[in-house]
């Protein structure tokens, strides 16, 4: 064991022993030290290479008070006992210490002293070495990141360039999307019709296989967009089956058309002699007054136009088209009634195509009048 372990030991063991005995020996019978007679700080006097010297300073009774009628002395300070915390060897010092620190200014300079006008031009020189200091990182800063903004205002001026040739391209194309509702009671030629209007030229044998009864809501868009002047149109269309009145609700509550066709069509299956069966059209002016027009009086966004098209045209002669036209005068004139909403009135036939393009027409004419 070397003899530097040993005194390691010894002055731990030292130390324990003065733990112990603190805490075995009440705080009472241990010796105090009073307030009075607590040894003053002690400070470095000289450091030499094989020493140093150090000197205790005593506290005096001995105070005195220093005029400091020639200062500004800043509030924050005033009031507050030692606010410095600062050891000073002679009284005259404390005038500069407090100009130099900024803890005064002075009220008059040019009256001042030599030594607090010294310490006032060194209290300038500190502050003004400061914003220097801080001017000089400052600029060190910018000179190191100006690749990089310059990088990224570079980056900034190409994706703005490529949003600009977007939206000229854009606008070039005019490409607008249009939503179209058909509606109506169950037969009257809903899918035909939207059928016909994807395919204008398909036979009736391959719109037979196509067409079933709609089961809820079905969705389909036009093959092709319709080009209009500037515009292209992409049509979206959506067909309810007539009997599912809550989808239908569903739908007008939720993507309001731009345009609604309400089809129309004077007989369900096979038609009566007269042409006309009377129940069902009073059913589909039942249908239309509660369910179109509820919706047209309703708070919901309307669409643009309400078109009524009078389907199975191509089951009457000519000369009975007119009684067709005059047998849903009242559904449309239920409608017009209800204003705002501009109602156009077609007769036609989805198995044939007749009126099929004006469908179309009517989009491009009252959308997109150019
Ligand atoms: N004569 C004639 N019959 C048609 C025409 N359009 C449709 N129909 C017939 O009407 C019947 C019903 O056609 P759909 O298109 O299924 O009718 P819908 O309105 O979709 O019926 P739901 O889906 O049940 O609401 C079918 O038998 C069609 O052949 C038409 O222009 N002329
Ligand atoms: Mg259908």
């Amino acid at each position: 064991m070397t003899g530097m372990t040993v005194r390691l030991r010894l002055r731990r063991s030292g130390l324990a022993l003065a733990l112990v005995w603190a805490v075995a020996v009440p705080a009472s019978q241990q010796p105090q030290t009073p307030l009075s007679q607590s040894p003053g700080p002690i400070r470095i006097v000289e450091v030499a290479r094989d020493h140093l010297t150090w000197r205790r300073y005593e506290p005096t009774d001995a105070s005195a008070s220093i005029d400091l009628s020639d200062l500004e002395v800043k509030a924050d300070i005033i009031g507050k006992g030692d606010p410095l915390g600062y050891y000073f060897s002679k009284p005259e010092d404390i005038k500069p210490f407090l100009v130099e620190n900024g803890f005064a200014t002075l009220r008059d300079p040019s009256a001042a002293s030599a030594d607090l006008k010294a310490a006032a031009e060194r209290r300038a020189k500190a502050t003004y070495s400061l914003i220097d200091s801080a001017w000089q990182s400052t600029k060190r800063f910018f000179q190191s990141v100006w690749s990089v903004i310059l990088l990224l205002g570079a980056l900034g001026i190409i994706g703005a360039g490529i949003q600009v040739a977007y939206h000229v391209w854009k606008d070039r194309k005019r490409e607008r999307h249009v939503d179209l509702l058909v509606v109506g009671e169950s037969y009257v030629g809903k899918t035909f019709l939207v059928e016909r209007l994807r395919d204008p030229r398909a036979s009736m044998d391959e719109l037979t296989k196509r067409v079933g009864e709609t089961k809820g809501e079905a969705k389909s868009k036009l093959p092709k967009p319709i080009v209009h002047g500037r515009y292209e149109l992409y049509v979206t269309l959506y067909d309810i089956g007539g009997v599912f009145y809550g989808a239908l609700w569903d739908h007008l509550a939720f993507y309001p058309p731009d345009i609604l066709i309400l089809t129309l069509a004077p007989f369900a299956i096979s038609p009566p002699d007269s042409g006309i069966d009377k129940d069902y059209v009073e059913r589909q002016l039942a249908f239309t007054e509660m369910m179109v027009g509820g919706y047209l009086r309703s708070r919901l966004p309307k669409p643009k136009v309400v078109l009524l098209f009078v389907n199975k045209a191509d089951s009457f002669p000519d000369s009975k088209k007119e009684t067709l036209r005059s047998a849903f005068k009242p559904h449309v004139a239920g409608l017009e009634a209800k204003g705002g909403v501009r109602i156009v009135f077609l007769v036609g036939s989805a198995h044939k195509g007749w009126e099929c393009r004006e469908v179309l027409d009517v989009i491009t004419d009252e959308l997109f009048a150019t």
